[in-house]
C-alpha cells in the first residue's frame, strides 16, 4: 500500500500476469475527476464520477489517475478480480479533498464487468458508481448514472405547471396573512398596560 496525505493506493499490480494471461495486454490511462458538480445532470445523484464507464481489452494494464475536486475524500474502488493476485480481488484508491492519486492494475481475460465505486459512506448510494468493461462485459450494472436506471427510483413528481404555482401563491399569502394576525396579537398582548387603567 502506498500512502500519504493525499491519501492512498492499495493492491497495485505493475506485472504481475492473471494465469489466464499470456502476456499484458495494451496499456490504457484513465483520468476519472470524481466531485458533486458531475452530479449535476443527474438530479437523482449528488456526487458522480465524471466518467461511469470504461471499456478494455482482455489482460490490459489500466493505469487510472483519481482526481478529487470535492472537499469530502472520495473512492475509487474496484471489486472482482482474481484472488491470488489482489487481497480480497480489490484494487482502491482513495483520495483527500482537492487532491489525487495514481494507481495501475492488471485485468484478467475474461468477458466480464466490473463494479467501480466509493465506499465513503452513502457515496455509492448518491451516485459514485461505474462499470469496467473486460473484453466487452458482462453486462450493464444497474444504477450507473447516465447509463442505466436507479435500482430504487426516489420518485420526485412534483409538476411545476401554473395550477401548482397559483396553489403556493395563495398559500404563502394565506401564511403571511396568518403570520401577521398572530404577531399584532403577540405584541398586544405583551404591551404595557397604561398606568390610568389600574386607577
Ligand atoms: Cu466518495
Amino acid at each position: 500500500m502506498k500512502m500519504d496525505l493525499d491519501g492512498a493506493v492499495m493492491n497495485e499490480n505493475h506485472d504481475k500476469l492473471p494465469q489466464d494471461c499470456q502476456q499484458i495486454g495494451p496499456d490504457y490511462n484513465f483520468t476519472v475527476h470524481a466531485g458533486r458538480k458531475y452530479a449535476k445532470e443527474f438530479p437523482e445523484y449528488v456526487y458522480a464520477y465524471d466518467q461511469r464507464e470504461w471499456k478494455v481489452e482482455p489482460c490490459s494494464r489500466i493505469t487510472v489517475t483519481l482526481i478529487n475536486d470535492d472537499s469530502v475524500r472520495h473512492q475509487f474502488m474496484l471489486h472482482g478480480l482474481p484472488m491470488y493476485l489482489y487481497h480480497q480481488g480489490m484494487f482502491h484508491m482513495e483520495v483527500n479533498g482537492g487532491k489525487q492519486k495514481t494507481g495501475t492494475f492488471i485485468v484478467p481475460s475474461t468477458k466480464r464487468t466490473y463494479f467501480v465505486h466509493c465506499d465513503m459512506s452513502q457515496h455509492t448510494e448518491k451516485g459514485l458508481r461505474g462499470q469496467l468493461k473486460v473484453n466487452g462485459g458482462s453486462g450493464d450494472l444497474v444504477s450507473i448514472p447516465g447509463i442505466t436506471a436507479q435500482a430504487i427510483p426516489d420518485p420526485y413528481d412534483v409538476q411545476w405547471d401554473w395550477m401548482h404555482l397559483i396553489i403556493l401563491a395563495l398559500a404563502a399569502i394565506a401564511g403571511v396573512g396568518i403570520a401577521s394576525g398572530l404577531l399584532r396579537r403577540l405584541i398586544k398582548e405583551n404591551s404595557v398596560v397604561p398606568v390610568e387603567s389600574k386607577q
